[in-house]
């Protein structure tokens, strides 16, 4: 690693430390969230490890090139300018370069997006319904039970002791350490089920299913927001995911499955009727 990049990870690294309280914002918060997932973590070595070395190099050596350029051929140093077109070594050198750059960022690139694509072997799977403006969650492997998840705020914006806008009514409860698939649909338009903690962004589309898959790592609750810009109330629709151990989350599930009993899905043509 360069001494450029070094700095400017040393830089960043102490500042990961202001995210600790399970991805929600904190201040002087510089970089990437601290990560609860394995995507998440090959998600931040993608950054930090290759990413910001290689811009690093890119912009000291350009910096460099532009500082000499203005030192040594302005036209005090340099009444007489040379009449150079070509120079064939160069041009295949600023050619080559570059490819071999966007190939060597490529290949991890592509390996961690299909990795996030498919979930191998999931231990279970959650659907995800974006609405104007809440989101549904649906437990097909726990009976098949739903509800939905609306923002809980105050007029200042948030309850006492809770994140500012983050926070939900109804929580997506998984257990700690199993893969979860999740399953993304959209009932009107297009909006975003993003948890930066555990890198997951996907689209919720409107007749289209979306797929991605997490693991949560430690057990906590995980603050997401929707990523896509879907109407009024947009800034409104935060997403909580609350990590439990596996005991825990079943006796969830049991309570759940009373609790929403009589919750029903609501059909598609009302939700994409005005509400409110
Ligand atoms: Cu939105």
């Amino acid at each position: 690693m360069t001494r450029a990049a070094a700095l400017a990870l040393s830089a960043i690294a102490p500042l990961h430390a202001a995210f600790a309280q399970l991805g929600q914002p904190g201040p002087w918060g510089l970089g990437l969230q601290e990560g609860a997932s394995p995507i998440k973590h090959g998600i931040a070595m993608f950054h930090d490890g290759l990413l910001l070395p290689i811009i690093s190099v890119i912009v000291v050596f350009v910096l460099a090139l532009l500082v000499i350029v203005m030192v040594k051929f302005n036209a005090k140093a340099n009444p007489n300018p040379t009449r150079t077109a070509h120079n064939t070594l160069i041009e295949v050198l600023w050619t080559a370069i570059p490819i071999v750059i966007l190939v060597v960022i490529a290949i991890p690139s592509f390996r961690l997006l299909y990795k996030q694509d498919r979930a191998v072997n999931p231990e279970m799977t959650v659907k995800v319904t974006g609405r104007q403006w809440y989101w549904n969650y649906e437990y097909p492997d726990h009976g098949g039970f739903q509800f939905d998840s609306y923002i809980v705020r105050d007029a200042a914006g948030n309850p006492a002791g809770t994140p500012r806008l983050l926070e939900v009514d109804n929580r997506l409860v998984v257990p700690v350490g199993a893969t979860v698939r999740v399953l993304v649909g959209g009932a009107d338009v297009m909006h975003s089920f993003f948890i930066p903690s555990l890198g997951v962004q996907i689209y919720s589309v409107p007749g289209r299913l979306n797929e991605t898959w997490f693991q949560v790592e430690k057990e906590g609750i995980f603050y997401g927001q929707c990523n896509q810009i879907c109407g009024k109330d947009h800034a409104f629709m935060p997403i909580n995911i609350e990590a439990v151990s596996k005991e825990k989350f079943q006796q969830w599930v049991e309570q759940a499955k009373k609790k929403f009993a009589a919750d029903q899905p609501v059909p598609v043509a009302v939700a994409a009727a005005p509400v409110k």
